[in-house]
């Protein structure tokens, strides 16, 4: 079974029986309710209710252009079948939205790439280091020999935490004193994970702002030096993203891309807010893929981003 593939659930524990994300449930309860209203009192789809879900939309942290998009694609609908009925809401919108999210192919690169590198970026508290142990932790339970590298050097705490994590992983964990040069940090983890037939490595960062600029050239090196240990790798920049910040993420996302090399998103700290529509708005507006989201505190809540899952978690 393939971590990196779609086809594998993994983590059925953080599922309730019908199959929807339990750590979606604020998003999940703020969504209907606000759904009850835009239909309340109306049996048909007309331009009213459709102006009144827009709004919904709009301050459910969708972001405009996605909401306008799936307004339009409603209306369009709503026109060809003017019986179309506001009981059918629900059933249309979670339709629409499946065809905006955009679902990342299986990766098959774990299978060919060895070790396959991921380094993973964002700004502070993002919840980078978390979603590293988690998926050390996954990994290492379908029998992946994982590396972990501890190239965030900058915070004082920074390699203790990653240390606990890559300890209840059972993962390998590559580390120097605080205050080393991140790239030869992540050039020894990569070499060592080569040496000692890793499946994994996983590179963590320390957190920092897309604008400013050596940080981002920080970045760059690390990455650079991480290909001359392994011909190319990095195969995965990961940047997490605190859903938790609504728009917020949004707009970092789009910045960070323009400053760097970004190939996967991970969307963590759902489960801690009704912010969750920005997933929507994220998935449709970036050429990037939404690969994981992070749903909880526990390791099985990092899940990898399934859209039928996530928007049934939304609208169930
Ligand atoms: N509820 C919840 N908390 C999360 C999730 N992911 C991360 N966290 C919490 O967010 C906080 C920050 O997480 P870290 O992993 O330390 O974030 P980081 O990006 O590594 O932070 P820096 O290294 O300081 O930049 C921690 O308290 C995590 O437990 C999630 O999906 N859900
Ligand atoms: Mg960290």
């Amino acid at each position: 079974m393939n971590f990196f593939s779609h086809k594998s659930k993994n983590a059925d524990s953080q599922l309730s029986r019908g199959g929807l994300l339990l750590g979606l449930s604020k998003t999940h309860e703020s969504w209907l309710s606000r759904l009850a209203g835009v239909v309340s009192g109306k049996s048909k789809i007309d331009d009213a209710v459709l102006e009144k879900l827009e709004e919904m939309l709009l301050t459910s942290d969708v972001g405009v252009d996605t909401t306008l998009k799936i307004i339009e694609r409603l209306q369009t609908r709503a026109k060809k079948d003017n019986l179309l009925k506001t009981d059918d809401l629900k059933q249309v919108l979670s339709e629409e939205i499946e065809n905006l999210l955009y679902e990342p192919p299986a990766l098959s690169s774990l299978d060919t790439a060895k070790p396959y590198v991921i380094m993973v970026v964002g700004v502070n508290g993002a919840g980078k280091t978390t979603t590293i142990g988690k998926l050390a932790a996954q990994l290492t339970a379908q029998g992946k020999k994982v590396y972990i590298g501890a190239a965030d050097t900058f915070r004082a705490a920074a390699i203790e935490q990653l240390d606990v994590w890559a300890q209840r992983a059972g993962a390998a964990l590559v580390r120097q004193q605080t205050g080393a040069d991140p790239a030869a940090v992540a050039f020894d983890a990569v070499q060592s994970g080569t040496a000692n037939n890793a499946d994994v490595v996983l590179i963590d960062t320390a957190g920092r702002l897309h604008n400013k600029i050596n940080l981002m050239n920080e970045l760059t090196k690390i990455r650079t030096v991480i290909g001359k240990a392994v011909p190319n790798a990095p195969h995965e920049v990961l940047l997490v993203l605190d859903g938790s910040t609504g728009q917020n993420a949004f707009v970092q996302a789009q910045e960070f891309a323009k400053a760097t090399t970004i190939t996967a998103l991970a969307i963590t700290k759902l489960d801690g807010t009704a912010k969750g529509g920005v997933v929507i708005g994220i998935s449709d507006q970036m050429n990037i893929p939404v690969k994981y989201i992070g749903v909880g505190e526990q390791v099985a809540d990092l899940q990898l981003f399934d859209k039928q899952v996530f928007v049934k978690s939304l609208l169930a």
